[in-house]
């Protein structure tokens, strides 16, 4: 008895074994629910987000996704289950009502899902899909029309894929539970990724759904900074020596006022690190409006929120003296007024880079 209990247990250990910290895995989840699985995926960062059941929202957050946590921003949730040759996957496995059962029949998988309390299944796929079918290709069980009602369907061993059940009598539904699962080629998975689309982003971001409607995420503030670099630099760069006027793009302010927006922050951090670097740049910051309203209350405003952004400038140590600021009111527009997504390109702040005196 001891003997079967010890040697049981190290079996299991074996079979159990969890992947170290920095070995390279894939993992994905599989959250079963009367009746289907959800398989989510971690995305480009590799990572699944944080999740909590309270979250959870029929129809908006199936999974109870965190979005404030940004390894969920690029998380997707699949239809399919595509997992590359020759990798190690780990699954975290999880039910959201009743007991269900993951089941990979031809993998020999079998892990209860078991409400509140994940568990996982560490796995390698040997075969791909395409090289099982070629096997099945001479097996006499294999051959013959895979719908025997339409001659034109495949044969059997070319309509085989494998798959994920639910194997767990968990209610009437419960043959519904299946997902088809794709052994491919690296190329063809890396393929397969590029289409997928994050829930967050395509479903979530920005509308009444998202904590974080309205501000920046990281990975924009990111673009931001590397649009804006790109372009100062270029400037910097370049023979011409003619002034160089370049727009702040990511700043705003409350309406009608020269108060800027929390956002507006990145933007600005940018042009004082940019100031930084090229220590002998002088600019002058322009403030433009949209027609909208009294044409001299624009003016004011155009001037008081270039040296709003001036004095932001000099409050983070940008000497004064290479600071001069400028308001140009309604008077130059970039596009027409008569609509609203012109008016919101012609209310700008941009930045004159006196060129002549640098060089
Ligand atoms: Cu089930």
């Amino acid at each position: 008895m001891t003997f079967l209990v010890v040697k049981g247990l190290v079996v299991w250990n074996e079979v159990m074994a969890d992947v170290g910290i920095d070995e390279e895995v894939i993992e994905i989840e599989a959250t079963g629910y009367q009746f289907a699985w959800d398989i989510r995926y971690p995305g480009p960062d590799n990572r699944l987000g944080e999740k909590d059941y309270t979250l959870i929202q029929l129809g908006i957050n199936p999974l109870g996704q965190n979005w404030e946590d940004p390894q969920n921003h690029d998380d997707f949730i699949a239809d399919q289950i595509y997992l590359p040759v020759g990798r190690k996957v780990r699954v975290r496995i999880t039910a959201k009502d009743v007991l269900h059962n993951f089941y990979l029949p031809h993998f020999r998988v079998k892990m209860d899902a078991v409400p509140g309390l994940p568990s996982y299944f560490v796995f390698t796929p040997t075969v791909t899909t395409e090289d099982f079918r070629a096997r099945l290709r001479d097996n006499a069980n294999w051959q013959g029309l895979s719908d025997p009602e339409d001659p034109e369907s495949l044969q059997k061993w070319e309509a085989f894929d494998y798959e994920l059940a639910c194997a767990e009598l968990c209610g009437k539904g419960h043959y519904s539970m299946r997902k088809i699962v794709k052994i491919v080629s690296e190329d063809e998975y890396n393929a397969w990724l590029e289409q997928q689309n994050s829930y967050y982003m395509s479903q979530i971001r920005n509308t009444d759904n998202d904590p974080l409607k309205g501000q920046f995420l990281e990975s924009d503030i990111k673009v931001n900074e590397k649009k804006f670099f790109e372009e100062f630099d270029n400037a910097m760069s370049s023979a011409d020596t003619d002034d160089i006027v370049l727009p702040l793009r990511n700043i705003n302010f409350e309406t009608g006022s020269a108060n800027l927006t929390n956002n507006s922050q990145y933007e600005l951090n940018n042009l004082v690190t940019a100031l930084t670097k090229y220590k002998d740049v002088s600019i002058e910051l322009n403030g433009h409006t949209d027609n909208v309203g009294d044409s001299g209350v624009n003016q004011q405003l155009s001037e008081s929120r270039a040296s709003t952004v001036l004095n932001y400038l000099i409050d983070r140590g940008v000497s004064s003296s290479r600071l001069s600021s400028r308001g140009y009111g309604d008077r130059m527009p970039l596009e027409t007024n008569d609509t609203e997504e012109g008016r919101m390109k012609n209310k700008r702040i941009e930045f004159k880079i006196f060129k002549k005196q640098t060089i």
